[in-house]
């Protein structure tokens, strides 16, 4: 990559319900790719926040299955930082459906633990715009206790 498209990110990394028992191996992905873990919690989520985390997807006809599965069970939310950090952590993911990412990406996370098109594992936001709203969905800003202030010696 050019100087010019190396820039320091953070994005918001889930690991679903399906995934849960598995985020010991998945975190452990997730230090190996050299990101760095800079916030973490697990939570749920209601079918009312999932409804709000996913409301990109209201029109489509996955729309109520996704909401059933991710309020079905713990997830874990996690600030992920470093180079280029939103498509880092889509390709450490792989591609949405986990039998597609079994046959071309078969390192991927979706390969090793995801189970279908629904049930895959993580999620990984898309953009620059919609990982700083899905960080504010996760980890307010605003709000009791010692803030975000991890940075870098480049300032980011
Ligand atoms: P994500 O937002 O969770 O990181 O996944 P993505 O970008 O790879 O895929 P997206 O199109 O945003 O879809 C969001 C989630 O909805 C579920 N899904 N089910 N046809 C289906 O049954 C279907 N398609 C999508 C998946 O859980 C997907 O990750
Ligand atoms: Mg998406």
């Amino acid at each position: 990559r050019t100087k010019l498209s190396r820039q320091t990110e953070r994005t918001l990394a889930l690991i679903k319900p399906d995934a849960i028992d598995k985020k010991g191996a998945i975190l452990e992905q997730v230090c190996r790719s050299g990101l760095y873990i800079t916030q973490l919690k697990m939570c749920s989520l209601s079918r009312d926040l999932a409804q709000s985390f996913y409301a990109e997807h209201q029109h489509k006809p996955f729309f109520n299955a996704l909401v059933d599965f991710m309020s079905s069970g713990p997830i874990v939310a996690m600030e992920l930082m470093g180079t280029n950090a939103i498509a880092a952590w889509r390709d450490l993911i792989g591609p949405t459906d986990s039998a597609v990412a079994r046959s071309q990406a078969a390192t991927s996370i979706r390969a090793r633990f995801g189970q279908d098109n629904t049930k895959n594992a993580c999620h990984g936001s898309d953009s620059p715009a919609s990982a700083a709203s899905e960080l504010e969905f996760f980890f307010p800003s605003k709000g009791a206790g010692p803030g975000n202030t991890a940075t870098f010696t480049d300032g980011t």
